[in-house]
């Protein structure tokens, strides 16, 4: 495999301030010699230049920093498209989960014209489906799945060229524990796949994951592009506590390892998007340092050779 990272130094999606400072934790982390020593050849493209946060008031349509998020959205969608097109695998530094819009958009741009199928894996506590009409907070980053979907404002939902930019059946949501009234109609109208914490609990992560993976092992799957938005809130703030809308109950260390291991085991991760890791709200780099251990897994690390 033959990876870029692509650093993409903004907060202008989320209401607090620090997640511009994520791609720079990831590599004091040392994200990039870790996936060398798994035979990841990587290519690090630094963080690329964006406008600064102007920490806007709501707009008429309720929305904060809509032009700095689009120009942000821009760039990554840029990036990652010609990431693509070198066929080597990008992986997104965030930054806020707005940037998802711009990442998916350029890999459904991408798919679109390769003939290929996506799979976009969701792992958040968060739905981020709200619209300019129902979110409570104006926050671009609670908005990237239904921009996606053809719902979120115009400018960001028509980035991929083609709106809605894939079918919300190409999602899967895993770790969801809060979500706003709005968003669980959404969820509803859309009939987005989610596994909840409610759906981990009973059924565990092994069972979640086989289901999130159907179709995705042997034959006929070759086709199939996977993509993973790991929002880093996915997971529990007592084992990760630098993010900046931390919600308890999320996914242990044990839980989040199978999960990432599944993933691997897959052999169709295409791409990766790192999103809401702050810095500033971190204990000495402490999630920072999990995140690469994860990603580790995402990578194929594993205790034992194992044979497929
Ligand atoms: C909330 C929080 N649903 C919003 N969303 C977050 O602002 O729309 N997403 N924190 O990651
Ligand atoms: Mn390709
Ligand atoms: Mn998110
Ligand atoms: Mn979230």
């Amino acid at each position: 495999t033959q990876a870029t990272l692509i650093g993409l130094p903004t907060d202008v999606g989320a209401s607090r301030l620090g997640a511009a400072m994520g791609p720079d934790a990831l590599r004091v982390a040392q994200l990039g010699p870790a996936l060398e020593r798994l035979g990841v050849r990587v290519h690090d493209l630094g963080n690329l230049a964006g406008p600064a946060n102007p920490r806007g008031a709501r707009d008429m349509d309720g929305l904060r920093n809509l032009a700095e998020c689009l120009r942000w959205n821009q760039i990554a969608h840029d990036a990652v498209l010609q990431v693509l097109e070198q066929n080597r695998l990008p992986i997104l530094l965030g930054g806020d989960h707005t940037l998802a819009t711009g990442s998916i958009s350029a890999i459904a741009r991408h798919c679109r014209a390769a003939g290929k199928q996506l799979r976009v894996l969701w792992l958040d506590a968060h739905s981020d489906c709200n619209t300019p009409a129902s979110s409570p907070t104006g926050n671009l980053h609670g908005m990237p799945v239904s921009s996606l979907c053809g719902l979120g404002p115009k400018e960001l939902a028509s980035l991929s060229g083609s709106i809605p930019a894939l079918p919300a059946s190409a999602f899967c949501q895993i770790g969801l524990r809060s979500v706003d009234e709005s968003e669980k109609h959404m969820i509803r109208e859309l009939n987005l796949e989610v596994y909840d914490m409610r759906a981990i609990d009973e059924l565990g992560m092994r069972e979640v994951m086989r289901r999130a993976l159907a179709g995705l092992f042997g034959p006929g799957s070759e086709d199939i592009h996977l993509h993973l938005s790991f929002d880093v809130d996915f997971l529990d703030p007592d084992i990760a506590p630098g993010t900046g809308t931390p919600v308890r109950g999320g996914p242990t260390y044990r839980e989040a390892q199978l999960c990432m291991e599944m993933i691997a085991d897959t052999g169709r991760l295409a791409s990766l998007d790192i999103v809401e890791l702050n810095p500033a709200l971190d204990m000495r780099n402490q999630t920072a340092e999990l995140v690469v251990d994860l990603v580790q897994s995402l990578f194929g690390q594993s205790t034992l050779m194992r044979t497929p």
